[in-house]
């Protein structure tokens, strides 16, 4: 038996538009031929993922009749066993897009951007998705004279409301997930980060119905720290959904196999999304490589669900490591769960600590050893 083969419990999902991308990129064409949606639900159920995610556009990849791509698609899923848990609009690719969808400068394009969204709503429920992501990636500029940001941010958040009130009259039991990016397809882009989509969220009308989906290498692109944002959309109840991918740092999107880029802090996320309470399901968001044929997709696809596995045994390997239990308590990790003030002090008890100031200055926190000791149980050598 392999132990990392993946199990539908293990929640994987996959956005159709990722094994069918055909490496189109801006300069150069097509490297692979369309895939059609049917072959890819029953080719990533084979390899054991639990479901698939589409945007409207990528039913019709090869079969231009909506309600034939829409049937062919049930009739797969059906086959399959398949779950559709998170659905998405393409409101990026056709040029009408130019200037953004719901902070467009021009308002024809907004009214349409939001009735392609409401569209797929109804699709996106009849299939039982309870998550719908928006990822605004041409809501930005390229010039500051060009956006009044400020008027951009009503319109986001009059689309938004618009949206959450379209799903409640509705009763559907969806709920939205903002993915942010700081730039790329636009020089630069709205709500670039956890933060940014966060602060947005409380100016909602219906903020419980809208949460994240944040993505390794967006937030690895500004040169921030994706672990550390994912815990803090976990801390606000925030995390609805999560795109795993790879990416090496600050440079153009690379949507790399999921632990092909920052290995590490692969291996934190995992530790993290394992023992910090997210249930969600797993969702690949990558793009198989430029260089890889039509087979070549199907062995990128099951890479990503196979490093996120072994990844999780080296997490519960690296807690279960009782070197590891101690160096956490040397480095008092624990010690930060502690609340500051203990029950019934207040700010006036502060005054009554017998501190010395330079005995607590000498004390090391031996971080380097818990360094090492996560290292060596991701190099294998532990565990
Ligand atoms: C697009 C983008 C992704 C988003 C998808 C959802 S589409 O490929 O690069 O990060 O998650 O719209
Ligand atoms: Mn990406
Ligand atoms: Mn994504």
């Amino acid at each position: 038996m392999d132990a990392y083969a993946p199990k539908k419990e293990d929640k994987f999902t996959f956005g159709l538009w990722t094994v069918g991308w055909q490496a189109r990129d801006p300069f150069g064409d097509a490297s692979r031929a369309a895939l059609d949606p049917v072959e890819s639900v029953h080719r990533l159920a084979e390899l054991g993922a639990y479901g698939v995610t589409f945007h409207d556009d990528d039913l019709l990849a090869t079969e231009s009749d909506r309600d034939k791509a829409i049937a062919n698609f049930k009739k797969a899923l059906g086959d399959t066993g398949l779950e559709v848990p998170m659905a998405t609009t393409n409101l990026f690719t056709h040029p009408v897009f130019k200037d953004g969808a719901f902070t467009s400068n021009d308002r024809d394009v907004r009214r349409y951007a939001l009735r392609k969204v409401m569209r797929n709503l109804d699709l996106a429920a009849e299939l039982g998705a309870t998550t719908y992501v928006c990822w605004g990636g041409r809501e930005g500029a390229e010039s500051d004279a060009a956006k009044d940001v400020r008027a951009a941010l009503d319109r986001y958040k009059e689309g938004l409301d618009l949206l959450c009130q379209y799903v409640l009259d509705k009763g559907y039991g969806i709920r939205f997930a903002l993915e942010p990016k700081p730039n790329e397809p636009r020089g630069d882009i709205l709500l670039p980060t956890i933060g940014h989509a966060l602060a947005l969220i409380n100016e909602l009308e219906h903020p419980e119905m809208v949460g994240l989906n944040p993505e390794v290498g967006h937030e690895q692109m500004a040169g921030l720290n994706f672990v550390h944002g994912i815990a803090q959309a976990l801390w606000h109840g925030k995390l609805f959904h999560i795109d795993l991918n790879g990416q090496h740092g600050p440079k153009y999107d690379q949507d790399l196999v999921f632990g092909h880029g920052d290995l590490k802090s692969a291996f934190f996320l995992v530790d993290l999304l394992e023992n910090g309470g997210y249930e969600g399901p797993r969702h690949f968001d990558y793009k198989p490589l430029r260089t890889e044929d039509a087979a070549d997709v199907w062995d990128s696809a099951a890479a990503n669900m196979r490093t996120y596995l072994i990844l999780k045994a080296k997490s519960a390997a690296f807690r279960a490591d009782p070197e590891v239990q101690e160096a956490l308590r040397n480095s008092r990790v624990t010690e930060l769960a502690e609340p500051t003030l203990a029950p019934g002090e207040t700010y006036e008890d502060l005054a009554k600590d017998d501190f010395d100031l330079d005995k607590a200055a000498e004390r090391g926190f031996h971080f380097t050893r818990l360094n090492q000791l996560a290292l060596e149980h991701l190099l294998g050598v532990r565990g």
